[in-house]
């Protein structure tokens, strides 16, 4: 299972290098920087959509799965990107969005023909109410409700997303068997592997009920973890995924530990791992009207309890993904650190160290190995996402929020934070491209990007290559034990991975600014010739912790130790 020593990276292809000047990142962009990404030491590449599509959620509505969207090149480009990437030990994994297409595919063409075609039914059609209006109250993750009517037909279908995102009606076997080819397709072009876009939601309850009530009068689309869910992955599994050396991660937005076990649990013959959200979906402490735009920010306690209920969750009964970052989450620096000048490297080295030394498979989105931070857009016209554009429209006209409020939202939450361009160096545009960029480029592009820290070891950059070079190079890293330590500290979040024998890490992280005093488990540790793996600062804390002060420690055979001091001395 080479994906639990694995470290994925995940490339948003319109903002991470554009090779050809029109200002929208591309797959040669993505070719011309594979020796950076190897340099960096990350294994897999997992790629948000690059399939044809009009761009109504940048590529998370298909229009054609077989066909690569001119914006990003060719399939010869795509098939020359695939053999770069092996060529240096890297692996591919694509996006599969297969709970939605576009409106723009010709099975949506053909199903909106007539109600009596043969792909009327890939799709999820209702009548009308009595009075005309939808069959239910279901919210649309993108405002509004999530049913749209098409005159033509006279019927309303499914949109849990945007309008022009239709969802599939996985209950016909043909749509799946449809599936099923499109997915072997690209097994046998020699992808790596899939991450599934919203796979938790595929499965429709039965009978369509409202959930709970929502702000405008909508209600929850309780559509996670369906009736047949479980039956259409292990038909997946059977029919494709067994067939080929894949890495598989489902996105499994409501899936809590129970249900993450039956997605991973090998015996099950699912996934190999989950994307879950509870730590990224702000505090549960508090209520919000608006979900994650008014949901206060989880507190590091808060995050200690549930990503340590994960660990222990999982341990022996399936496998974490992990995560802090990705293209529909605020940069994890502006986010669970601190994105002040002072602080940014330290925090965002910290944030890394808690996070990599858990179990699980950790995934770095791109610029995050930067210590890239949230945008600072001030207004609505620099945004792009139809999350942030409809959210604004419904939160300041129909709800009546201040500009002001809203354009806070934005700011904190938006998922534009995360889709800014790749800062490769301080050249116009970050150097992500010759032309005028799609989105505006982060302004603190000059003091953060690739070039300024490839060759500076106090660097970012240098800390994530460390840790996944650690990964590489400690087994108790991958499959040691999770256990947590000082669980009513408020401050420092501490944490062991115990091997089989005596081998154990310590990871200690200072959430705050503010020094915490030293842990005696520190002190106790090299005592017993414990020797340091890695950490922020410079030497080891004397008396308390310093301000996001991260330490890993490694306590294990004699032997190892040595090794482990010569390789530090020798670096
Ligand atoms: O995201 C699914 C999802 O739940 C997101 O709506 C996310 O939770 C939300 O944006 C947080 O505010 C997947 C993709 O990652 C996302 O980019 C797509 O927009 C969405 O599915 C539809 O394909
Ligand atoms: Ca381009």
């Amino acid at each position: 299972m080479w994906w639990k020593n694995a470290v994925v990276y995940q490339i948003y292809p319109r903002s991470f290098c554009d090779s050809n000047g029109d200002g929208m990142g591309d797959l040669n962009g993505i070719t011309s920087k594979l020796d950076y990404l190897k340099n960096l030491g990350v294994d897999v590449l997992w790629l948000s959509p690059v399939y044809q599509s009009p761009g109504d959620d940048n590529g998370y509505d298909i229009s054609d799965y077989r066909a690569i969207n001119p914006e990003f090149g060719t399939m010869e480009d795509f098939d020359r990107m695939l053999s770069e990437a092996h060529s240096r030990g890297i692996r591919i994994v694509m996006d599969l969005v297969v709970n939605h297409t576009s409106d723009e595919h010709a099975w949506f063409c053909e199903s909106t023909a007539s109600r009596d075609n043969p792909r009327r039914d890939y799709y999820i059609w209702r009548d009308a109410d009595k009075d005309g209006n939808p069959p239910n109250r279901w919210w649309s993750a993108f405002g509004g409700s999530a049913w749209e009517w098409h005159e033509k037909t006279g019927q309303y279908y499914l949109h849990l997303f945007s309008r022009k995102q239709p969802d599939l009606n996985w209950d016909n076997p043909r749509l799946r068997d449809e599936i099923f080819d499109m997915m072997a397709w690209w097994c046998e072009k020699g992808i790596d592997g899939f991450r599934m876009d919203v796979i938790s939601m595929i499965s429709k309850p039965d009978g369509l009920p409202d959930g709970r009530e929502l702000p405008g009068g909508f209600t929850e689309p309780d559509c996670c973890n369906g009736p047949h869910l479980h039956s259409y992955l292990r038909e997946m599994n059977e029919r494709v995924l067994s067939r080929y050396s894949l890495m598989t991660v489902g996105e499994c937005p409501g899936a809590g530990i129970e249900e993450a076990v039956l997605f991973t649990n090998p015996a099950r013959k699912e996934l190999n791992m989950v994307f879950q959200f509870e730590h990224v979906s702000g505090s549960r402490k508090a209520s919000a009207r608006y979900d994650k735009w008014d949901r206060p920010a989880m507190s590091m306690p808060e995050l200690r309890e549930v990503l340590s209920r994960w660990q222990y969750g999982l341990e022996k009964r399936g496998w974490n993904s992990l995560f802090l970052n990705n293209h529909d989450q605020p940069r994890c620096v502006s986010r669970f650190g601190n994105d002040a000048p002072r602080y940014r490297t330290l925090s965002a080295k910290m944030l890394a160290t808690c996070l990599h030394f858990m179990k699980g498979t950790p995934y770095i989105y791109q610029g995050e190995e930067l210590g890239m931070t949230n945008a600072c857009m001030t207004d609505i016209s620099q945004y792009r996402d139809i999350e942030s554009l409809q959210t604004y429209d419904f939160l300041t006209k129909q709800e009546g929020l201040s500009e002001e409020t809203v354009m806070g939202y934005l700011q904190a939450v938006g998922r534009d934070n995360a889709r800014t361009p790749m800062q490769w160096d301080d050249s116009p545009n970050a150097g992500f491209t010759s032309g005028h960029p799609w989105i505006d480029v982060n302004p603190n592009y000059t003091e953060i990007n690739a070039a300024s820290q490839i060759d500076d070891q106090n660097s970012v950059f240098f800390y994530y290559q460390e840790l996944i070079r650690l990964r590489h190079t400690l087994p108790v890293m991958v499959d040691g034990r999770y256990e947590l330590l000082l669980p009513d500290n408020d401050q420092i979040y501490s944490y062991m991975r115990a091997g089989n024998g005596t081998e154990k890490i310590l990871v200690f992280c200072n959430f705050t600014k503010d020094p915490a005093p030293l842990p005696m488990e520190i002190s106790e540790a090299f005592g017993c010739g414990a020797s340091r793996l890695i950490g922020n600062y410079p030497d080891l804390p004397q008396g308390k912790m310093r301000p996001y002060e991260a330490l890993a420690i490694y306590i294990g055979m004699k032997g190892n130790d040595d090794e482990i001091q010569n390789e530090q001395k020798n670096r």
